[in-house]
């Protein structure tokens, strides 16, 4: 891939306020995927001069206080955490963070309007995630520095609206920077966010199969094989919608769902299941939470040729359109 010599032309065309906002080298953020985005993963990402995030997901504050740390030890740039605020550990992640002086917080699945003083306080750079435009006005309002516009296309917890649709009517409603994430694989995505307006991107899936991503490597080959019908969303009667690849959990989920079970049953079936998949490799009862761009995901890659991939593409892209 001849990148030597695209390097510099790279870095001029995508710089954005995102990197300025976060003294980031590109404007790619790495997903955090609950249980998989660890200290491995996220240094590395930051390291090739994007931002990598820890994902706080439901883990106990000491799980991810050490990543952190780990984090510390093997990057001097910038990362995150993102702190998941369905989790019962929200409040001590909260402070965690200001302790152990992380410099940028993404949010998920919730409003963080609690913790903003805090954060502020210590100086951190504070990114949620926003399905839809009233969300994110109030996010602006409560003092974000920017918001990551996540498409339902998105693995994991997910909202109903498109990428395509979601990010050109928030980039339209804040004047704060917007990132873009769900379906973005490749320099194609980037670009097309790009011209929604969004100043970075946010990728989940295709770092998920990155050689310094830890998770099961059934997880990765189940990626690598997935095609484009193969996710489905189940969770939506339980107000907890999440994106997953289509296996025998999630088929029962669909079943049950259908006969109108109790929510406690639904969540019942639900406990233990991502470890299942992500430490255990069990690909048929475990949660294999992915987006639909699983399927656009073909090779194991380390982060650093990911980045540059994805960039070296969509500089082109954008280039042959003037
Ligand atoms: O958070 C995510 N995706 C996630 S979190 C996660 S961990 C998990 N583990 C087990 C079960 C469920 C989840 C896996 N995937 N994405 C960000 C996201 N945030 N998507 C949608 C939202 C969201 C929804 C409502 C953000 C804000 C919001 O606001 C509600 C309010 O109160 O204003």
């Amino acid at each position: 891939m001849p990148l030597q010599g695209g390097r510099l032309e790279i870095v001029k065309r995508m710089k954005s306020r995102v990197c300025d906002l976060l003294n980031i080298e590109y404007p790619i953020f790495q997903g955090a995927m609950a249980r998989i985005s660890d200290a491995s993963l996220a240094s590395a990402v930051s390291e090739a001069g994007g931002l990598g995030i820890i994902a706080g997901g439901t883990a106990p504050v000491e799980v991810i206080r050490a990543e952190v740390r780990k984090t510390k030890e093997l990057t001097k740039k910038p990362f995150g955490v993102n702190i998941m605020l369905l989790s019962e550990f929200a409040d001590d992640m909260a402070k965690m963070v200001c302790e152990e002086g992380v410099k940028v917080v993404t949010t998920g699945a919730g409003a963080p309007g609690k913790y903003m003083e805090m954060w502020k306080s210590h100086g951190i750079k504070v990114i949620p995630v926003v399905p839809s435009v009233a969300i994110a006005k109030r996010m602006v309002r409560s003092g974000a520095d920017a918001v990551i516009a996540e498409g339902t296309e998105s693995g994991g917890h997910v909202g109903e609206l498109t990428t395509m649709v979601l990010v050109p009517q928030v980039v339209d409603a804040v004047d704060v920077p917007v990132i873009a994430a769900g379906g973005i694989a490749d320099g194609r995505g980037v670009a097309a966010a790009f011209m929604l307006g969004a100043e970075a991107v946010q990728v989940g899936t295709r770092f998920l199969t990155a050689y310094e991503c830890t998770v099961h490597q059934n997880y990765k080959q189940k990626v690598l094989g997935a095609k484009d019908i193969d996710t489905v969303v189940t969770g939506r009667s339980t107000g907890h919608p999440v994106r997953t690849l289509k296996n025998k959990l999630s088929r029962k989920f669909v079943e049950l769902e259908a006969v109108g079970a109790p929510v406690q049953e639904l969540e019942q079936l639900g406990v233990g299941a991502l470890a299942k998949a992500v430490v255990h490799g069990d690909m048929e009862f475990g949660s294999v939470m992915a987006g639909q761009i699983a399927a656009l995901v073909n090779k194991e890659q380390s982060c650093k040729d990911i980045i540059l991939e994805m960039l070296h593409e969509a500089e082109q892209l954008m280039a042959q359109r003037g």
